[in-house]
């Protein structure tokens, strides 16, 4: 059997999901998969560093509210691991649209909006690099070892 990468990712809990009680649902999904926790912080984000962030979306016409509603409120912002965690996030998160989220996604399950779609999880190793260099620190992220790995691979 091939093994997979090993891989960390950048995973942010909309503010919406602070206001609807959701974080432990949504974190709970991500740990139920094996996926593990290692950064966690609340912030408020700042204009600058959303744009930042989702430089690649200026100029497109949902640019301003997505600006507008991130820095709406705090976000939970998280560094996920584990054996192919970019890709087994995605999948967890569904469909970017609303009207294509399947029901057992994050997004399917739990969004009505696609402004407001709940979670941003990186979409490469590349992505996840560059969002986990502008969220967090070196000293934020704090790996552990996991004697139970077996059963995640
Ligand atoms: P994703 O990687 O799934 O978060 O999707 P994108 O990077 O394409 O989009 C980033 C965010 O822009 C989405 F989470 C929501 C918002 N968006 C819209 O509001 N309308 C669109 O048509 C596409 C994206």
């Amino acid at each position: 059997m091939q093994r997979m990468a090993h891989e960390k990712t950048y995973v942010m809990l909309k503010p919406g999901v602070l206001q609807r009680r959701l974080v432990g649902e949504i974190i709970g999904r991500l740990e139920h998969k094996g996926l593990q926790v290692i950064g966690l912080k609340m912030m408020q984000i700042p204009e600058e560093l959303a744009r930042k962030h989702y430089a690649e979306h200026d100029g497109k016409p949902f640019f301003g509210d997505l600006i507008g509603y991130i820095t709406s409120g705090p976000v939970v912002a998280m560094v996920v691991a584990g054996e192919d965690a970019i890709s087994r996030v995605r999948l967890l998160a569904g469909a970017t649209k609303v009207e294509q989220a399947q029901p057992g996604t994050i997004r399917g399950d739990f969004a009505a909006v696609t402004t407001k779609n709940i979670i941003h999880a990186s979409d490469s190793p590349e992505s996840a690099e560059r969002e986990i260099g502008l969220f967090f620190g070196a000293d934020q992220v704090v790996p552990w070892e996991d004697p139970n790995a077996d059963w995640t691979v």
